[in-house]
This record gives structure tokens, C-alpha cells and sequence, in this order.
């Protein structure tokens, strides 16, 4: 099979790392946004969202004349469907934009086209979702087109390497389906790329992400534990880690991101009665920023009318994705208690939290502050020096969430508070 022309559906954080790719791999791509804002950033030879290399990769894309953008797809010899499924209020998946994006292919198939599903998406999605939605098209899917489910398993902040060197699991509706999503895929892939079924490779993608959620989740009830006993959950953490079987995860202020805090939902939403455990992290996780925030109030005996210099919103370091970030929870739970917050987050300064301040550097959200949390550990935070921040700030509290800050904050005269860190008193 030939892959010419390709079209792919959703130009985000994985849409337009894999559209630029596969241009930048000789392969003819429209890449496809329903968002006048982003096909017209893109357009202009911007990017709208941060990522290490994208930018430089999608000017050479654009510069080799293989990478169109648009907003509505054409004909092609495959098509990507890329697109957000994010989980509502209650818990369940919003598969709108799926539907919408195998729709709009719908007047565009043609025989012998391959369809990609590449959005994390519940169980048999490929196959009682998709697969109907194209076949409204009267052609059958294994006899007159290929369809498979291949999802993006790279991490944010080192994307364009992994999306090549990433072995990948290419799940077909049939054998010929997998064999020819593995042809397409190889045309820049240089990992494994490994064939299944589609509904496998869904659940693939599913236990990995829950899988770690669950090993975070446990991490943070170590920590919550060190804080009883009055012992130090980073040195234990050090300790257990030297056993050949054991990797105990970080503690944090919680899970955030569009793929950990999220992807376990849609197991529990298939199989509530099957899932307790995948639920209960989920519940864990969400409550450790309430668990962060209860080490400061403690502290502080009450946050109401205190200042508070939080740093970082992101949901890890050195990314600019907001999205389900715990970060953002804790400075809520802080607004709610009548806590004065500047926040700032060097990655997006302009990101507003309702009730709280966004500060345009450092310094500012420093100023006067009584006490100072670390709450996502960019690089920039990770080397500030405490000097500079007894300069700069009213009083001496301060809580490191991420367990990166050493006793160099304690010398410069600080009160330092570290998750995790126990003095036998929580
Ligand atoms: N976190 C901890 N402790 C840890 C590790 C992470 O609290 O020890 C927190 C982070 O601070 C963050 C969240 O978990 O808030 C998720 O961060 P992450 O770096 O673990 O993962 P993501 O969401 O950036 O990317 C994950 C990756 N999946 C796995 O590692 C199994 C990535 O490979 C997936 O492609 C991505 O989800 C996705 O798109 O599904």
C-alpha cells in the first residue's frame, strides 16, 4: 500500500507533532482543525502550543511544501482522527468531537482507504462507534476500507523523539487492517510497532495510564502516612526503590494532564462494578491538593487574609498545559479559605485563576507574600535561591509539594514544609 496523501483530524498536542512528521517524512498531509483560531495561527507560520522542537519541525514541514492546514478534510489514502475526548461533570467521556471528526470523513472515503483512530478512547470505541459512523458511507469497513485504533502513548515535554522511537500498537478491525496501519506508521516509526486487535490496543492504552495513576495514588498515601508517622516518605521512597521489584512513584500535590487524571474514568465508566480499585486512586489523587493545602493551613493556623505566593500551575514541569492541573485545584481550595494568592506560572503568565492574582514574574508574586508554595517544579523554581527569596517576601513559610527544595531554605532562616516530609504530627 501506498501512502501519498493523508489527512489528519485535530491539530493538538498530538495531531500536529504527527501531521508535521509525516510531512517532514515525504508524505503528502492536510492536517485538519474545525478551530478557525488554530488553522489560522498555523497558518501564519505560528504554533499555539508550547513543545519543545514542534515549532522548528512544523516551519520545516511547511517549508517542504508537504503540510497544508484547513478546516474541513479532503480526499485522501488515509485519514488520523486526532481529536480531544475529554470526560465531562459527571465523570463519562465526551465523544462528540470523535463522532464529529469520522463524520466529516464520511463524504471523503473511498475504497481502499485506511481510517486511524488515535484519540484515548473507551473500550470498543473502534468498533461500536466509528466503525458504524463510516459505513454510513456504504462502504464496509475490512472489506472495502482499512480500520484500526492506534494511540499516541508519548509524554508531553519529549514528544517528537518519542513519537518515533516509541514502539507502537497498531489494533485493526481485521489482520489487513493492522498490517496496513503498520505500513503506514512505518514510514517514519522506528520503534516496534506491534499488530492486535482494536479493542485491545484501546484497553492497552487504558491500563497503561491507569496503571500509573494507581502507582501515583499509592505514592501519595505513602506520603500521607510519612506525615503520621513522622518519618520522611522521599528517603523511604529512596530506600524501598534499591529493591529490584519495587519503583514507588513520586508524591505530589495530585494528577493532572489530559491522559492519567482522565483515561481511568472511561474503564470505570464501562465497568463500574469491576473497577473499585482504579476509582479509589482516582479519588485519592483528586484530593491530594486538599491534603497539600491542609499542610499550609496547618501551618498558618488559618489561611484567611494570608498572602500566598503559589508557583506553578502547569500539571508538571516545564510544559505549558494547564489542563486538570492540580495545581489550579489547590489555588482554588486556597481562594476559598480567603487566602490572598499571586500565582505564577512562567509557562503561561497570563492563565487567571477566579479570586486569585496572576503575577508577571517572579518577583511580583513573591512580593510581601507570608508564605510561598512550590507547587509545580519548572526548572526556574527548581534552582531559585532561597536568598532571594527572603528578600523579596513578609514572612518565612514555605511548602515544597514536589519534595525538590533541600535544607539550603531552612539555613536562609525559612520554616520549610515538604509533602511527604512528616514530623509526626499529621
Ligand atoms: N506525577 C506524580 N508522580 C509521579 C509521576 C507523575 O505525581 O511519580 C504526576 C505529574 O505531576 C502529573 C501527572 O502525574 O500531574 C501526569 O504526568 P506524567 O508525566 O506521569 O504523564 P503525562 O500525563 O504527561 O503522560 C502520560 C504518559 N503515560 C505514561 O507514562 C503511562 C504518556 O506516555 C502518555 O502518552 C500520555 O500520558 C498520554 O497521552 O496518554
Amino acid at each position: 500500500m501506498k501512502f501519498e496523501k493523508i489527512c489528519v483530524l485535530g491539530l493538538g498536542y498530538i495531531g500536529l507533532p504527527t501531521a508535521s512528521t509525516f510531512a517532514t517524512h515525504g508524505v503528502q498531509v492536510t492536517g485538519v482543525d474545525i478551530n478557525q483560531k488554530v488553522v489560522g495561527i498555523l497558518r501564519s507560520g505560528d504554533i499555539h502550543i508550547h513543545e519543545p522542537g514542534l515549532r522548528t519541525l512544523v516551519q520545516a514541514a511547511f517549508r517542504s511544501g508537504t503540510l497544508q492546514v484547513s478546516d474541513t478534510p479532503e480526499k485522501a489514502d488515509a485519514f488520523i482522527i486526532a481529536v480531544p475526548t475529554p470526560i465531562q461533570e459527571d465523570k463519562t467521556a465526551d465523544m462528540r468531537a470523535v463522532v464529529s471528526a469520522a463524520e466529516a470523513i464520511i463524504p471523503f472515503l473511498e475504497f481502499g482507504n485506511l481510517v486511524v483512530l488515535e484519540s484515548t478512547s473507551p473500550p470498543r470505541t473502534t468498533v461500536d462507534l466509528v466503525r458504524p459512523i463510516l459505513e454510513r458511507s456504504g462502504l464496509k469497513a475490512g472489506e472495502d476500507f482499512f480500520l484500526v485504533y492506534s494511540a499516541e502513548r508519548v509524554l508531553p515535554g519529549q514528544i517528537l523523539q518519542e513519537l518515533i522511537e516509541n514502539a507502537r500498537v497498531i489494533g485493526g478491525i481485521d489482520r489487513a487492517s493492522a498490517e496496513a496501519g503498520a505500513e503506514l506508521y512505518g514510514t517514519f516509526a522506528r520503534g516496534e510497532i506491534l499488530l492486535t486487535d482494536a479493542t485491545t490496543a484501546e484497553m492497552v492504552k487504558l491500563m497503561e495510564n491507569t496503571y500509573r495513576d494507581i502507582n501515583i495514588a499509592a505514592a501519595n498515601e505513602f506520603a500521607r502516612l510519612a506525615h503520621k508517622f513522622g518519618i520522611n516518605f522521599w528517603e523511604a521512597r529512596q530506600l524501598a526503590n534499591l529493591h529490584p521489584r519495587v519503583e514507588v512513584l513520586k508524591a505530589g500535590p495530585g494528577v493532572g494532564g489530559h491522559c492519567i487524571s482522565v483515561d481511568p474514568w472511561f474503564l470505570v465508566e464501562a465497568a463500574p462494578d469491576r473497577t473499585p480499585l482504579i476509582r479509589q486512586a482516582r479519588d485519592i489523587n483528586d484530593s491530594q491538593p486538599a491534603f497539600a493545602a491542609g499542610l499550609l493551613e496547618k501551618e498558618l493556623g488559618s489561611l484567611a487574609g494570608k498572602k500566598v505566593a503559589a508557583l506553578g500551575l502547569a500539571y508538571k514541569p516545564d510544559v505549558d498545559d494547564l489542563r486538570e492541573s492540580p495545581a489550579i485545584h489547590f489555588v482554588e481550595l486556597l481562594v476559598e479559605a480567603d487566602a490572598k494568592v499571586k500565582t505564577y506560572e512562567p509557562f503561561k503568565p497570563d492563565a487567571a485563576i477566579p479570586g486569585a492574582e496572576a503575577a508577571a514574574s517572579l518577583e511580583e508574586a513573591l512580593a510581601e507574600a507570608d508564605a510561598l508554595v512550590l507547587l509545580v517544579d519548572h526548572e526556574q523554581f527548581r534552582s531559585l535561591e532561597p536568598d532571594q527569596a527572603a528578600g523579596q517576601m513578609t514572612g518565612k513559610i514555605v511548602l515544597d509539594t514536589r519534595g525538590v527544595w533541600d535544607d539550603r531554605w531552612e539555613k536562609a532562616g525559612f520554616k520549610l514544609l515538604t509533602l511527604g516530609k512528616g514530623k509526626g504530627n499529621g
